[in-house]
């Protein structure tokens, strides 16, 4: 038997549990979680390495979270749609993952028609089933309505958070990919920046503290990174949309923003293995979600390719952090 790897493409509504699946499979927290749909805003990597048992090769499963399938209405919007094709684009297998609580409706014929359009092989993941206590007859319906409508490799009912029904998952999924080879190395779990991981850790408590527009109208930006062997600063802008917003995240005397800062401080610090100094201002700028501009300069892909693109002519040797996986930092230690 030979080795076996692939791109496998998580998709789904927002909230249908995409990045909880996407963070049991690899066993790490890389994409961020919240109640609120729309969490996730960028195609996120993780490499899940299947080690080699004895008549068994092993396999390499390079997972993508995406965020959720809507209609867009503004730049940001687009962008995250965006996300969602290049991640589908190349995808040896799709994972359509569904919360079966909810009823099947007309954004769900939305995502399967993507699925439909990619020609490319699916799993049904039927996912929340620790919400039917066992009741697992209460899915019959929505997998009725799915199989009447698309041909699926696989219908698996699971809970991505308990984690249950996870395994029988993993195992049909090795089956399904090609033979190929190691895309990344053995110990590489994810290409992302650590600075943008931790940009997005600060705005999972910001989607976790606040409520109505403020969720959505905030994105973060790492302003500075040093990182010592001890202690960690970093300072970042939490930019919001109006001025109002900016007086609710900063909260009466300053205790949302430190309530915020405290939460993502300790996160960030587990994740570091450093003490962390957070320094967090709120910054206004209107309607940021409609500036094509703003919206691009958000995304960790571009800065790198402006970074690429400049090193010719100057040292970027200050924007380091920015390169390094955080796998590479662990090994670095
Ligand atoms: N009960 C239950 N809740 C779950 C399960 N999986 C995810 N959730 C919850 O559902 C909510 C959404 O989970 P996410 O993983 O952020 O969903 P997502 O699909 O990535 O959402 P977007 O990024 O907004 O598209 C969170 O509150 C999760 O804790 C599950 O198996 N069971
Ligand atoms: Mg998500």
């Amino acid at each position: 038997m030979a080795f076996r790897s692939g791109f496998v493409c998580i998709l789904g509504r927002p909230n249908a549990g995409k990045s909880t699946l996407l963070n049991t499979l690899v066993g790490e927290k890389l994409a961020i979680v919240s109640p609120k749909p729309q969490t996730t805003r960028n195609r996120i990597l993780g490499v899940l390495q299947v080690p080699k048992q004895k008549s068994k090769p092993g396999a390499q499963v390079v997972l993508l979270d995406t965020p959720g399938v809507h209609k867009p209405d503004s730049s940001l919007g687009r962008k995250m749609m965006g996300e969602v094709r290049a991640a589908i684009e190349g995808s040896d297998l799709i994972l359509l993952i569904v919360d079966a609580t909810a009823k099947f409706g007309h954004s769900d014929e939305i995502v399967l028609e993507m699925v439909k359009r990619s020609k490319t092989p699916a799993f049904l993941l039927l996912n929340k089933s620790d919400l039917f206590r066992g009741d697992k007859a209460k899915l019959l319906p929505i997998i009725e309505a799915y199989r009447q409508r698309h041909e699926f490799q696989e219908v698996i009912p699971l809970s991505a958070r308990k984690p249950e029904g996870v395994d029988i998952l993993l195992k049909k999924l090795v089956e399904a990919l090609p033979k190929g080879p190691k895309y990344f190395a053995d110990d590489q779990l994810t290409d992302q920046p650590t600075r943008f991981m931790v940009s997005e850790l600060i705005r999972e408590k910001v989607l976790v503290e606040t409520s109505e527009e403020v969720p959505y109208s905030t994105t973060v930006m790492i302003e500075s990174f040093d990182e010592g062997p001890k202690l960690t600063r970093i300072e970042a802008a939490i930019y919001c949309e109006r001025e109002g917003q900016k007086a609710i995240l900063i909260g009466k005397g300053g205790q949302m923003l430190k309530k915020i800062g405290t939460a993502a401080r300790l996160e960030i610090e587990k994740m570091l293995g450093t003490k962390v100094f957070l320094q967090l201002f709120v910054k206004v700028k209107s309607n940021w979600r409609e500036s094509h501009e703003f919206v691009e300069e958000l995304d960790w892909r571009r800065q790198l390719e402006r970074l690429v693109g400049r090193s010719e002519t100057e040292d970027v040797s200050s924007s380091q952090t920015l390169i390094t996986s955080s796998r590479d930092r662990r090994h670095e230690k």
